[in-house]
């Protein structure tokens, strides 16, 4: 699996459409201040948010065991895809953020999934769904039980990316998956 760096540090990436959460979930969770490229959104067919991401967010956060992680967001937007691979160099797992209450977040999470599965180890997949709670938005079952349809094994999680618990047992809940999968690795 793609393992810590030379400085013992491992990278995750947080993903996921454009208004899903990314921004705001490294903010929550980072020990330094993260770093953040946003511009005026020209997009506002997509999503009204006056800003959007268009290099990516860093942040960094450092587990109870002491072991440092770099969170990198990706730009949310299919015209901005070539970062996606960059970013996802040597990732040790990923994390994909969506909001239950934009129309079509079930085939957005299945795009995110599928473009981010091959760039890290096998299973290394965990799914936050945001908003699931406001009227009319599925469920995080409804999400769970579309991945499983499809054959794909990943954690989903129902979140506020607003909130550093959720966004916290997210992250614990990927560095189990990984710890589970270097275990298999290592049998
Ligand atoms: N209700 C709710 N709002 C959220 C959640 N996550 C993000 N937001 C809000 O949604 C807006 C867009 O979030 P942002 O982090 O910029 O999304 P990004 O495009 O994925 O980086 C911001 O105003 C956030 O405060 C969530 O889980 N629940
Ligand atoms: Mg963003």
């Amino acid at each position: 699996m793609n393992g810590p760096d030379v400085q013992g540090e491992f990278k995750i990436i947080f993903t996921g459409p454009m208004g899903a959460g990314k921004t705001t979930a490294i903010a929550a969770i980072s020990e330094i201040t993260p770093i953040q490229t946003e511009a005026p959104n020209t997009d506002r067919i997509s999503h009204a948010k006056a800003s959007t991401t268009v290099g990516f967010d860093y942040g960094r956060i450092t587990l109870a065991d002491g072991q440092v992680v770099r969170l990198y967001g990706t730009p949310g937007q299919a015209r901005y895809r070539f970062m996606w691979e960059i970013l996802g160099r040597g990732a040790a797992g990923v994390i994909v953020l969506v909001d239950a209450q934009q129309p079509g977040a079930l085939v957005q999470m299945d795009s995110f999934v599928d473009a981010f599965a091959p760039l890290v180890p096998p299973g290394a997949i965990v799914v936050g769904v945001g908003r699931t709670g406001e009227p009319g938005a599925p469920s995080s079952d409804a999400f769970a039980a579309r991945l499983q349809a499809r054959g794909i094994v990943a954690p989903v999680l129902s979140i506020d990316a607003r909130q550093l618990a959720d966004v916290r047992l997210m992250v614990q809940t990927l560095a189990c998956v990984l710890a589970a999968g270097a275990e298999a690795g290592a049998a």
